[in-house]
């Protein structure tokens, strides 16, 4: 079950680096995944391989050229039908896990990468989705095709190490995680919660859902409220909210902390 990425990109270099590394390069070298990327540039007919223009009606910056891309588009689609083609832009689907879940079912993304300006209003007829990994701007759409790339990757069966699967993870559960400690117990008189000295897993596992539960209601409420909570977590929460101790879980406060 190999997942396959294109990319459509003015900047193909951008990608060699960085999603070879680690995790992403080993399931591209076990053949997991495979990412390649297309020039956009390539489809270009004119002598000067002209990829942007002025935009019509006046205005600053640069427009994306619809032939190109289109072009691209269709030289990748008329290899595999089935191809998904994605658009990365802040007027896009805001991206989540729930979304990352829904491709990483898909056996072929391509993911069009914009400069400038933006592309052609045309050429969004060749796209199936429009995502946007957040609300800022970016120089391009590279940076947020990796981040899709790095986010769906990690989804797929094997991608992960075999004693370690994406379904334990914060998200999983809509909470944020628990905090965690390794060596040394005691740093600069620091020490680590004594609870997960005890071997007790029962307690562990009690303490971490509750500190989950308080770190989700202090620094992301928005979650809580859309996660689907079991009835010893609602019970948690409840705990959380009756003021039981809601110190020590490591919210800083930054504004606090210009004072
Ligand atoms: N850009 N989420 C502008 C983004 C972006 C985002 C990509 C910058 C498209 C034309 N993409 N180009 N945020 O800021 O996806």
């Amino acid at each position: 079950m190999r997942m396959k990425f294109d990319v459509l990109t003015l900047f193909p270099n951008m990608f060699s680096s960085p999603l070879r590394e680690s995790i992403l390069g080993k399931a591209v070298e076990k053949g997991l995944i495979q990412i390649q990327t297309v020039n956009i540039r390539n489809f270009t007919l004119d002598k000067h391989q002209v990829v942007d223009d002025a935009p019509y009606g006046g205005g600053q910056g640069m427009v994306m050229k619809v032939e190109p891309i289109a072009r691209a588009i269709e030289s990748v689609k008329s290899q595999n039908r089935s191809a998904w083609t994605i658009y990365l832009t802040p007027q896009g689907k805001p991206f989540d896990q729930d979304l990352a879940k829904r491709l990483s079912t898909r056996p072929h993304l391509v993911l069009l990468c914009g400069r400038y300006e933006g592309v052609d209003e045309r050429a969004r007829e060749f796209i199936d989705e429009e995502i946007s990994i957040g609300d800022y701007v970016l120089t391009g759409g590279e940076l947020a095709a990796m981040v899709l790339i790095d986010a769906v990757s990690r989804l797929i069966p094997g991608v992960l190490g075999s004693d370690r699967s994406a379904e334990e993870d914060s998200f999983f559960n809509s909470l944020l995680e628990y905090p965690q400690y390794t060596r040394p117990v005691d740093f600069r008189g620091r020490r680590v919660p004594e609870v997960l000295l005890s071997g007790n897993h029962s307690a562990i596992s009690l303490w971490r859902r509750r500190e989950a539960i308080k770190r989700t209601l202090l620094r992301r409420p928005d979650l809580l409220a859309k996660a689907s909570l079991t009835d010893e977590e609602k019970g948690l929460l409840e705990e959380v909210l009756q003021g039981k101790s809601i110190d020590g879980c490591g919210l800083r406060n930054a504004d606090e902390e210009q004072k």
